[in-house]
């Protein structure tokens, strides 16, 4: 059986499809040859002293694991150098990194989450990394923090990494929603399944239920009646399920449905959820639109949402088309 890499799959939608240039091909290759890399660093664990705490915290104020350092050095070093990038962004860094003057750049701007799922690293459950690239509007000026406020919907592709039982690249350049395996002994990312479809329509849903109390009447109302099953009014039976990675629920929700929510809740106030709009939120809203669901923030597509700063949170709900539906017409109710 011939095998489709990575690379012919990106060569191939540069020149048939037409779907990207040769920069950004590059790009991608940079950034999953750095996937590659991390996966290679989960994996060595305990054994290369790569659990617990840094010992420091990031501008969020949440202690930074070790792997959470290391896979951010990782991208960044990949990706300094190529020529592609204006900047890159990461949810471990406080501000934007500008390309340095001593290397050539390019007019992509590239947004990261390096390791999603912090709390599952030491106890040895799916982790991932999540990116997202931006085409920057300005003209070969200097790079600001304004150059990256930019909605979702000038993402130019998008993707996830998931270090799990098996090694995943999901990626999505607009033009639907593709799956790389790891191959470990060839080092290559071979593509396992092209145009990936989320059902419209799911029994089973994903939240942390231990925020029930805290959140607001509309999630409350659509929760409450999952729960009813069979007896209540939607006359049928739900499933639950939570890794508590973001990479771990939406890759779920990617192969067979579902619905993911992190709600704003009542616990702080001002801040409009727990995910970040540009690392985590904006770069699954493409895949989960590419792959034929939707993503709001119960009011609005999360794409449209307009950034006021880089580590913007935002109340996220996302995946199967009929029941995110449901859950921002509870919103307008
Ligand atoms: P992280 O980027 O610090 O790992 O946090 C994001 C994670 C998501 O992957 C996951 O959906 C959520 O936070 C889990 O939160 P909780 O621990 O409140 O259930
Ligand atoms: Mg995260």
């Amino acid at each position: 059986m011939r095998r489709t890499t990575l690379t012919q799959f990106l060569v191939e939608q540069q020149r048939s499809a037409r779907a990207i240039k040769p920069e950004l091909r590059l790009l991608i290759e940079v950034v999953a040859r750095a996937c590659k890399a991390i996966a290679v660093n989960v994996g060595k664990g305990a054994l290369a002293g790569m659990l617990g705490n840094a010992g420091t915290e990031n501008v969020q104020g949440e202690a930074q694991k070790k792997l959470d350092v290391i896979s951010n050095e990782i991208l960044m070093e990949a990706n300094e150098w190529g020529g592609h990038l204006a900047g890159m962004a990461s949810e471990e860094m406080e501000t934007f990194h500008e390309i340095p003057n001593r290397y050539p750049k390019g007019e992509y701007l590239l947004l990261f989450d390096p390791l999603d799922g912090s709390s599952n690293i030491d106890v040895n459950v799916s982790i991932g990394t999540i990116f997202s690239v931006l085409k920057s509007s300005d003209e070969l000026g200097p790079v600001t923090e304004k150059s990256f406020l930019l909605p979702g919907t000038s993402q130019v592709a998008a993707g996830y990494a998931v270090y799990g039982p098996t090694t995943l690249l999901v990626l999505t350049v607009g033009t639907g929603v593709h799956c790389f395996t790891l191959d470990r002994e060839m080092g290559s990312w071979v593509l396992t399944q092209s145009n990936m479809t989320i059902p419209e329509d799911t029994k089973e849903f994903a939240i942390n239920m231990s925020n029930m109390r805290h959140w607001e009447p509309p999630v409350k109302r659509y929760v409450d009646e999952l729960l009813q099953g069979k007896e209540g009014p939607r006359g049928k039976d739900f499933n639950m399920r939570w890794v508590a990675s973001m990479v771990a629920d939406v890759h779920r929700i990617l192969t067979r449905g579902g619905i993911f929510m992190y709600p704003r809740d009542k616990r702080e106030p001002d801040k409009p959820g727990k995910l970040r709009l540009m690392y985590e939120a904006n770069p699954m809203s493409f895949i989960v639109e590419q792959a034929g669901g939707a993503a709001t923030n119960g009011h609005q597509r999360i794409l449209d949402v307009r950034p006021g700063k880089l580590h913007e949170r935002v109340s996220v709900i996302l995946g199967s088309k009929n029941e995110v539906e449901r859950v921002t017409s509870y919103h307008l109710a």
